[in-house]
């Protein structure tokens, strides 16, 4: 009989613990909170908080976020954490935050995490104001691939934003939340409801219409004009409502300083109709990402 080994020093240390989550013998490890030595406070989010942790028996460190029962009965959201569970817990993609497991006890859940060394992609562009060129195609290739990888598994993400991209110690694209995500039917639409900001949404969300995966696109444009400008392109002072109406028209200014490939890309992707966005290979495929390949490996 092996026993279960932490350190595998040939091999990524993403597959460290996918080890001992599915045991020797196939079945899935019980962990206990005290299998970990807790660090600092990562974040703080409405259900709990997010803490650094270290397995003590591999040393391996991870992001352990901890949910309480209560506040998760109380709004409802126990199946919704459990759908998450689901489908984060199968994922297996380099530009997606891993989950290596979960347990709870009496009065909270546990979910293990992948650290992201480097956090949040928002605050990173906080900081830097706006990022150049190069720097956004490469977040826009990473997270083309990784929506490649959740498209093919029939998972339209909904909710691209900075908030929700993590990057870890060596810069890359973490896709890091799956709250709203939804796994669909080959060919389903989508309806739902709204709340947060709408920023990011596309017309056929912000008017409670059917929408697919082509939500994506539209949230990948933004993405790419807000980390090359600094803010979102339809962000309007005068709040909600006014956003809404620049959404739904397309109202869109390309600053002076966006290239032409950057502004070309931006525009093909913030399409009206879901249908004319340009799909994620032909993304991969822009000049705009051909350009900086090279440079920002
Ligand atoms: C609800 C569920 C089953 C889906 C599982 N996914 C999540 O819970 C989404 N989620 C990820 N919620 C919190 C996190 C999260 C993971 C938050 C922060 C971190 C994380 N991994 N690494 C971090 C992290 N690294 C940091 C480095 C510097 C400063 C802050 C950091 N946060």
């Amino acid at each position: 009989m092996t026993p279960v080994s932490f350190f595998d020093a040939s091999n990524t240390d993403r597959v460290v613990l996918r080890y001992r989550l599915s045991g020797e013998h196939g079945h899935a490890k019980q962990w206990l909170l005290s299998d970990f030595e807790i660090g600092r406070a990562l974040g703080r989010g409405k259900f709990g908080h997010v803490y650094l942790a270290r397995e003590k028996q591999s040393g391996y460190v991870v992001a352990l976020k901890v949910l309480y029962k209560k506040q998760l009965c109380t709004h409802g959201v126990q199946r919704q954490l459990q759908r998450e569970i689901e489908i984060q817990g199968n994922l297996r993609h380099p530009n997606i935050l891993r989950l290596y497991g979960y347990f709870h006890d009496e009065t909270r859940v546990f979910l293990i995490l992948e650290l992201a060394g480097k956090g949040e992609l928002y605050n990173e562009l906080q900081r830097q104001g706006r990022f150049a060129e190069s720097v956004a195609a490469k977040y826009i290739m990473q997270m083309a691939n990784a929506l490649l990888y959740l498209h093919s598994q029939r998972i339209i993400h909904r909710d691209i934003k900075p908030e929700n991209l993590m990057l870890d110690v060596r810069g890359e694209l973490k896709i890091g939340d799956f709250g709203w995500s939804v796994r669909t039917a080959s060919t389903e639409s989508r309806r739902t409801t709204l709340c947060g900001t709408l920023d990011y949404l596309p017309p056929e969300m912000v008017q409670g219409g059917l929408h697919n995966e082509n939500v994506d696109l539209w949230s990948m444009g933004v993405l790419l004009y807000e980390m090359i400008c600094g803010h979102p392109p339809f962000e309007d002072e005068k709040g909600y409502i006014a956003t809404y109406h620049r959404i739904v028209q397309v109202d869109l200014n390309m600053p002076g300083h966006v290239s032409a490939e950057a502004a070309d890309l931006i525009r093909k992707l913030l399409q009206y109709r879901s249908v004319d966005r340009l799909p994620l290979r032909k993304v991969l495929q822009h000049p705009f990402i051909i350009k900086h390949q090279r440079s920002a490996q």
